[in-house]
């Protein structure tokens, strides 16, 4: 007998509940078109020619003279990565981290092929390429954001200057767990510093 009222009670509960599900789905999907219209408007207001993605500076503990930028970087036509520029170093350099002897050493190579279309990616560990920043005038904490120059040659010989905004990480990211965290930091500061002696 008390179950009769409030059956209909239960039916109503589930009806609201399908109405606030359906009303979710629908925000949502608002969201996507949104969301990626402001992305289509932020690209081509810039027009940039190269991509870059996953952009990120490893932090610096006071006093430490050099530190190391990654990111993937694709280009919209065949380019040529030719050095870099930032407010925050004195001194850049493109280098590449090689294995010599048994231990790996990075070296400064004059510049890096960007094929059309292709990811490149500036990483850390064993053969990857990355823009050293020396002679740092600031420590460079977590949170920072820095503003990297990227000096780029066109196939016909021009020089384009794309500016990249790059956040300041402490983290290792996506290195290889056998080499990557615990080689290049110290590494880094090492090799720095050999280089200048
Ligand atoms: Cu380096």
């Amino acid at each position: 007998m008390k179950q009769n009222p409030s059956f209909p009670a239960l039916v109503r509960v589930g009806v609201t509940a399908l109405a606030l599900l359906s009303a979710c789905t629908v925000s949502q999907a608002a969201d996507k078109p949104g969301a990626t219209k402001a992305t289509k408007v932020e690209a081509s207001a810039e027009a940039p020619l190269v991509k870059v993605s996953d952009a990120w500076i490893r932090a610096t503990v006071k006093g430490q003279s050099g530190t190391g930028g990654f990111m993937n970087l694709m280009a919209s036509q065949a380019l040529t990565l030719t050095g870099f520029n930032t407010s925050v170093a004195a001194d850049s350099e493109l280098h590449e981290m090689l294995m010599d002897g048994g231990v790996m050493r990075m070296h400064a190579v004059s510049s890096l092929p960007l094929p059309a279309g292709q990811t490149v990616s500036l990483r850390p560990g064993m053969g990857g390429h990355h823009l050293m920043l020396m002679d740092l005038k600031q420590q460079l904490k977590e949170g920072d954001e820095v503003t990297v120059t990227l000096l780029l040659r066109t196939a016909d010989g021009k020089t384009i200057k794309q500016d990249v905004k790059v956040p300041v990480k402490s983290g290792s990211m996506t290195m290889a767990p056998s080499m990557g965290a615990s080689g290049a930091g110290p590494h880094h500061k090492m090799m720095h510093g050999g280089m200048h002696q």
